[in-house]
């Protein structure tokens, strides 16, 4: 039997599978041959398709020409899919039933241009194994990170007030946009794992496996983030030390009974020892025997622990100049390189800090020879503009996918993104925020994928091709644009402690977090140089060890990451750094004004509810561009005395 197509709640978003991306398609003839469960997810969104568009769908052969056969020709677990369109008819077929789920979104993408022309058959298969969306979700609201934590979408889409919301259909929709941008996992609550959460893992399991129901026609696996102390906190054990039978016995137990309570369970996601997490540092046990431990109570249900590597001192001295944050991750996992278990995976924060606008890729990603890694994105905006701003990080998430590719040492094979979604209507909380997510899917698909393409894809199926040009204009620069009118050349933060919104360039710079910026009358920057600094330069490889290590050879953006220097440095660009500084702020809020501009022209052309969201939006984003604009620039004109060689308005 097909299964249904989710109906969507009134009101909420159909983002980027709108009715009318399925007309190319709904409107002709289909073929579907094969079995299986999403087999039938397939033959229900044909079915759906063609009721709407007057086209039809078989099953199992009629004599008759056919436009479109979808065809699963075996019973493995790939992913893969091939694709061609000969004599007029297009065929996607598939050995594994979500190779045949993919096929199927790709010709949805691919609109008319699916059914018009040749093309000769190409084989299309993720580059990376795992794509994995991390909800911060808490399933009781906390006092102070509240449902969501970094949340800018309203609600969990899975738990409000302490218990499962039990709105499954619109899981079920949340899974199918995920399904149709290849995610193929999702972990459901936050790595701070508080007592309401940390029950998931036993007495509360069946509500995880109902969302784990929902997901699973759109061939999304469950993942559960749970804490290192649940023997203790869950079964009052004296000890979690990884290495003592009981406890082992105890994770063995209990990951046995997820099992029979989801199957196709994915495995856990563990913050250790970091911000106030429990871990094995307690029981002088190192990350390795903690994630190992895990690891083989999930082994013989083939399951996999993700353990994060965002392992720092948050209680650092602000005068201790030789302590490094940006230096944690790689001090601390290096040295285990090759010590983790098969199915224990590195989860690794794409920079070394905290996901600001800007900052270099983490070496930590081209030095584990030995380790299987994913890469941790945050689509969630908490350092870009919290989805009040448009930001879409696609450029960004390229840049760090492509140099981590390029390395000589080995890259990572997964990747995860934190969640910008929640009950939101329009899913994101912005409605182009949407673009984050969607990107983020397509680059897990095919990291070298060119960014503009995913953009454009997105809007054309989104809003259709009336709005694109604008819609483009508004969404491409984004990323740079909140870059330029907030915290400079990759020395990141500045921004109100705690909420982390807005302004305030010495909101962190007499905090325990390692976030400092270090500007006196003098200059600006952290000196993380092997010569005269911290030496996380010396943690690349070559040739980027020697590049960081020297402000003459540092790339611009990212020079004050790496390098405290005089306001009067000159940049490669031939700008000195305070110039650069005011020059860049008062460029930024002049895009952030012709972005408004460009989206106020296009009323008319997306839907009134979109438009005025997003009009409201930037109300709020130009507020406080401006707001970024003049601290920063006062600041900076107050610190270093020297004024803007074009007479502008500094506070
Ligand atoms: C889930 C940053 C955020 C925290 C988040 C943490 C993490 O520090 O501010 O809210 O905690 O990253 O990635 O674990």
């Amino acid at each position: 039997m097909p299964h249904p197509v989710p109906v969507l709640p009134e009101g909420v978003d159909p983002a980027w599978l709108p009715s009318a991306a399925f007309r190319p398609l709904g409107s002709r003839r289909t073929l579907i041959r094969g079995s299986g469960p999403l087999v039938e997810t397939v033959h229900g969104e044909v079915a759906e398709a063609c009721a709407r568009f007057g086209g039809r769908v078989d099953r199992d052969a009629a004599p008759e020409p056919y436009d479109l056969v979808l065809e699963l020709t075996g019973d493995d677990s790939s992913e893969a899919f091939g694709y061609e369109r000969v004599d007029g008819r297009t065929t996607v077929t598939a050995t594994g039933q979500r190779g045949l789920l993919y096929g199927f979104f790709h010709v949805v993408r691919l609109g008319e241009e699916a059914f018009g022309g040749d093309c000769q058959r190409v084989l299309h298969e993720p580059a990376l194994g795992l794509r994995m969306v991390n909800h911060w979700d808490n399933v009781a609201v906390h006092p102070v990170m509240g449902q969501v934590e970094r949340g800018y979408a309203g609600g969990s889409l899975f738990w409000a007030d302490g218990r499962a919301r039990g709105e499954f259909e619109r899981v079920r929709a949340y899974g199918r946009l995920l399904a149709a941008c290849g995610v193929n996992a999702v972990s459901v609550n936050n790595v701070n794992v508080h007592e309401t959460e940390a029950r998931l893992l036993t007495d509360r399991i069946g509500e995880v496996a109902d969302i784990a129901g929902a997901f699973r026609p759109y061939g999304i696996r469950t993942h559960l983030s749970v804490t290192f102390a649940a023997p203790i906190v869950l079964d009052g054990l004296e000890t979690a030390d990884p290495l003592d039978e009981r406890v082992r016995e105890w994770w063995a137990g209990a990951t046995a009974r997820v099992y029979e309570a989801i199957p196709d369970f994915g495995g856990f996601v563990v913050k250790a020892d970091s911000e106030g997490q429990p871990g094995p540092f307690a029981y002088g046990r190192t990350h390795a025997d903690g994630a190992n431990m895990l690891a083989a109570a999930l082994e013989p249900h083939g399951g996999t622990v993700h353990w994060r590597a965002f392992v720092y001192d948050h209680r650092q001295d602000w005068r201790d100049r030789t302590t490094d944050r940006a230096r944690a991750a790689y001090d601390h996992f290096l040295p285990l390189d090759g010590a983790f278990a098969a199915n224990a995976v590195l989860q690794v924060k794409h920079g070394p800090m905290d996901f600001q606008v800007r900052e270099p890729v983490s070496p930590l990603i081209s030095a584990m020879s030995h380790s299987t890694l994913a890469v941790e994105l945050q689509a969630t905006q908490e350092y870009t503009g919290q989805q009040r701003h448009v930001c879409w990080l696609g450029p960004m998430w390229s840049e760090v996918l492509r140099f981590a590719a390029d390395q000589e040492g080995p890259a990572f094979e997964e990747l995860v993104a934190v969640s910008n979604v929640g009950d939101d209507p329009f899913w994101t909380g912005h409605p182009l925020a949407q673009a984050n997510l969607y990107t983020f899917g397509r680059l897990a698909w095919q990291p070298d994928a060119d960014p503009v393409v995913i953009l454009d894809e997105w809007i054309g199926l989104t809003f259709g091709a009336g709005p694109a040009a604008g819609l483009h204009a508004v969404l491409d620069g984004s990323w740079r644009t909140y870059e330029k009118y907030t915290a400079p050349l990759g020395v990141g933060f500045m921004v109100q402690p705690g909420h982390h919104y807005g302004p305030s360039v010495d909101g962190y710079e007499y905090s325990p977090w390692g976030t400092y910026h270090f500007a006196d009358r003098d200059g600006i920057g952290v000196d993380r140089s092997v010569a005269s600094g911290t030496g996380y330069a010396g943690q690349y490889a070559k040739p980027w060890a020697e590049i960081y290590e020297s402000p003459d050879t540092c790339p611009d953006e990212l020079l004050l990451f790496f390098h405290h220097v005089p306001y009067g440095h000159v940049l490669k660009s031939g700008k000195t750094v305070i110039q650069h500084i005011y020059d860049t702020h008062f460029e930024g809020v002049a895009e952030v004004e012709e972005a408004a501009r460009v989206w106020e022209s296009l009323a008319g052309l997306v839907t009134p509810a979109r438009h005025q969201r997003v009009t409201e939006l930037f109300v709020e984003q130009l507020r406080c561009a401006r707001e970024w604009r003049d601290q920063i620039n006062s600041y900076f004109l107050r610190k270093s005395g020297v004024p803007d060689e074009r007479g502008r308005v500094i506070y």
